[in-house]
């Protein structure tokens, strides 16, 4: 049981680009973290923990990529005599990202129903359901990953239950968004339809990138793969999370919270005069 990863000799360039794009990827979930730790005064105490969640999320992802980068660089040795990186004695695996998105999914949902404003039982029953719905669709897809180098039917029957679990969490927050979006204050709710659009397309490329077996099993297969990882990590954590923190900012200011206030320039910054 091993990811296509661990199968395939690489070229200088292409060893270098996957360990390039992880450190990108540990790199920019860091710098995000102070983004939202520096923010989160600005928001109102009753969307604040939508940008606390996005806290969260960028350390737990930030974490599981530095150790992702570390193994890449474990699981290849350099051979000076092809000028390849050939497989060592570790092994390479997807495995841990799956068991990362335990963790981060149910943070990134919660913090949007956050700044839905859906609150109470209502909110409680939300996340319950979206949260096992997530559950369900990565553990189906963890066990399908665990056969991609040995049973592509395995891959296709556990990947199309995963896609099941998959469209109906989509199905729900679709619908709550598109709900909620009248009753928003016109500076958030464009933001809001943005956000769907983001989950839309960055949500499928992790499909993408687990079908990669299929499509381009080799070494090139493996660059794609990775980008198509980094590409996702990033718009569906960091970018997401910049955009959550910014309707709570519009929100907080729509209610009156002061310091979101001068943020946007609603008020005036103490010590002008008003003329
Ligand atoms: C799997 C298996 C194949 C079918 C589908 C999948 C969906 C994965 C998704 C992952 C999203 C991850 C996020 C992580 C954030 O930290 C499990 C690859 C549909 C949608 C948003």
């Amino acid at each position: 049981m091993t990811n296509i990863e661990s199968l395939y000799t690489y070229s200088t360039s292409q060893y270098e680009a996957v360990d390039h794009l992880l450190s990108m990827g540990v790199g920019a979930h860091f710098a995000a973290l102070i983004f939202f730790i520096l923010l989160s005064r600005f928001i109102a105490p009753r969307y604040r923990t939508a940008t606390a969640l996005s806290c969260i999320v960028m350390v737990s992802a930030g974490t599981i990529l530095y150790g992702q980068s570390g193994l890449w660089e474990n699981a290849f040795t350099f051979d000076q005599t092809t000028g390849l990186y050939t497989p060592a004695d570790a092994t390479f695996s997807n495995g841990y990202r799956y068991v990362n998105w335990m963790v981060t999914i149910p943070c990134l949902l919660t913090q949007l129903l956050i700044v839905l404003d859906i609150r109470g039982n209502q909110l409680f029953r939300d996340a319950g359901v979206l949260i096992l719905l997530a559950w369900g669709m990565i553990v189906t897809g963890y066990v399908g990953q665990l056969y991609e180098t040995t049973d592509l039917m395995q891959l296709t029957i556990w990947g199309a239950i995963s896609t099941v679990f998959f469209v109906a969490m989509n199905w729900i927050v679709g619908t709550r968004i598109f709900r909620t979006l009248p009753l928003m204050p016109p500076t958030a709710s464009g933001a809001m339809r943005k956000v769907f659009w983001l989950m839309m397309f960055a949500w499928t490329l992790y499909p993408l990138a687990y079908a990669v077996p299929y499509f381009a099993p080799s070494a090139g297969g493996v660059v794609i793969r990775q980008a198509l990882f980094t590409v996702a990590d990033v718009s569906s954590k960091a970018v997401y999370g910049i955009m959550i923190t910014y309707i709570a900012l519009q929100r907080s200011a729509a209610e009156g919270f002061e310091p979101a206030m001068q943020v946007n320039s609603l008020s005036p910054q103490k010590g002008t005069v008003a003329s």
